[in-house]
Order: C-alpha cells, then structure tokens, then sequence
C-alpha cells in the first residue's frame, strides 16, 4: 500500500467513526482497507446457532474396574494323562515261617571218632565258661567301678555275706577283705561306702584269735591307725569279733554271723 492511499484509508477510517457517534447501530459502508483498526468496535448481537462440529478425540484410557461376582463353574475337563511311576514303598513286615520241610536221605557214615582230645577240649570250654561267668557275677556285683589309692584297688562286692565268706570270697580273686592302715585309705573306703547309699560294709579286721586282741584279716599286726566309733569296740553279748565300717569312715565291732555287704582290697603290684 502506497503512503497515499494509507492516508486515505485512516481518513475514511477516522470518518466512520465520527459518522458512529452521530448514527449508532449504522452499517459502515465497506471500503477496500486492509489495515486493522486497532480500536474495539462495539459488542455484536447474538448470531444464530452454528452447525455441530466434528467428532472429538478418543479420551484417555481410564483405571481398571472392580472384580465382578463369579461366574458359573464350567464343564469338568477330560481326564489326565498317566503320571510317572512313584519311588518304592517301605519294606514291608517279615512273613510268618514256613511249614518244615520234609525229612533229608541218610548221610554216609562218618570217620571213627578220636573223641578223647575232642572231649578234653570241651571240658576246658565248660570250665572257661563257667569261670568267665563267675568273673561277670563278681563284675555286675561290684558297686560302681572300683576306688583306688596309690597302692590299693578297692572293690564294694554288693552281695551280703557272713565275715568269713566275706573273706573267702576276696580271697578267691586274690585279695583280701579291706584293710584301711591309714587315714587316707579310710577316706577312700569310706567314700565308696557313701556314694554306694550303703551305711555299713565288713572290712578285713577282727579279734578272732584273741579277745581284744584287733589284727587285719592277713593275720599281720594292727598298724598305729585306728578309727574305733566312740565306745567300740565293746564285744557286746561277748561275741562281737569282726568289725564293719560306717559310713562315717567309723570302725564298729560286730558279731561275724552277721550278712552285709563288703569291701575287698588288691594289691596294685599283683593286679
Ligand atoms: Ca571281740
Ligand atoms: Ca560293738
């Protein structure tokens, strides 16, 4: 646009102006300008309606709905194949013997028998035997293993016997019925006796040979140790000549007739 015809343009433009002051509501003639008139016009009337438009977008998508009530159970399916071979079972309970079976033939006569060595040999058997069950006897009698000392082993035989089968029976394993010679001995007897929940055993001293006259059971001399309960020994009934250990470690003269258990004592050196 040439600068004469902008100014004829905001000329004519400036003109309607003036021409809608003095005319409201008056159609402006049109005129081929270009130029936009930066003034707002007044307000239009209501057009009419206008056409419906174009579908919108597809909106987004939105968050899953609720589980809804369960429906109802289907057809039950076509069986399965067969499953694999399972591992072996337990061993089951041995069955009842059988009948017994019918009587064999006759076998071939044997050698002549050489029965006298063969007779020896099991005689020797039955003794050994006899032996190792008189030794298992003497072991399940003997109270809780054995109590030793330097130079003693002690053995609590828990089978009740008179004071000379007390004696014999130490004897028969190559010792004798105990014979404390020291305090210490004492204790451990003593301590034997105790642990075993006895009160009383023999031991291997007595006044057999002479009347308040103590020796040990081996005939040797008393020692100076001595462990007399007070006002023993008393020989009561005058027939009171072997003696028994308490288990205070005390010595008590009683009368040999008597059953109780009792202690044998070895020799370390002949074991
Ligand atoms: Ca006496
Ligand atoms: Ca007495």
């Amino acid at each position: 646009m040439s600068g004469e015809s902008l100014r004829t343009c905001v000329l004519i433009t400036l003109l309607g102006l003036m021409l809608l002051e003095s005319a409201h509501g008056q159609h402006i003639a049109e005129e081929p300008c270009s130029v936009q008139i930066l003034v707002p016009g007044l307000k239009g009337e209501i057009g009419e309606k206008g056409e419906k438009g174009a579908p919108g977008r597809p909106g987004r998508v939105g968050p899953p709905g609720e589980t809804g009530p369960p429906g109802l159970k289907g057809q039950k399916g076509i069986m399965g194949r067969y499953g694999k071979m399972g591992p072996p079972g337990l061993k089951g309970l041995k069955g009842d013997m059988g009948d017994p079976g019918p009587k064999g033939e006759n076998g071939d006569p044997g050698l002549p028998c050489e029965c006298g060595p063969l007779r020896k040999m099991i005689g020797e058997m039955d003794n050994l035997v006899a032996q190792l069950t008189s030794e298992l006897k003497f072991i399940k009698k003997a109270v809780a293993g054995i109590k030793e000392t330097d130079s003693k082993v002690y053995l609590l035989v828990k089978e009740e016997k008179r004071y000379r089968d007390a004696e014999l029976y130490c004897q028969g394993r190559g010792g004798h019925l105990a014979m404390p010679k020291d305090g210490s001995a004492n204790r451990a007897i003593a301590g034997y006796v105790t642990e075993a929940g006895l009160s009383r055993v023999y031991i291997g001293i007595n006044d057999l040979e002479r009347e308040g006259h103590f020796v040990y059971v081996e005939r040797s001399p008393m020692s100076t140790f001595t462990k007399w309960r007070e006002g023993e020994p008393n020989n009561a009934y005058e027939d009171e000549d072997c003696v028994e250990l308490v288990s205070s470690g005390e010595w008590v003269d009683v009368a040999c007739s008597l059953t109780m258990y009792f202690v044998c004592e070895f020799d370390k050196d002949q074991i």
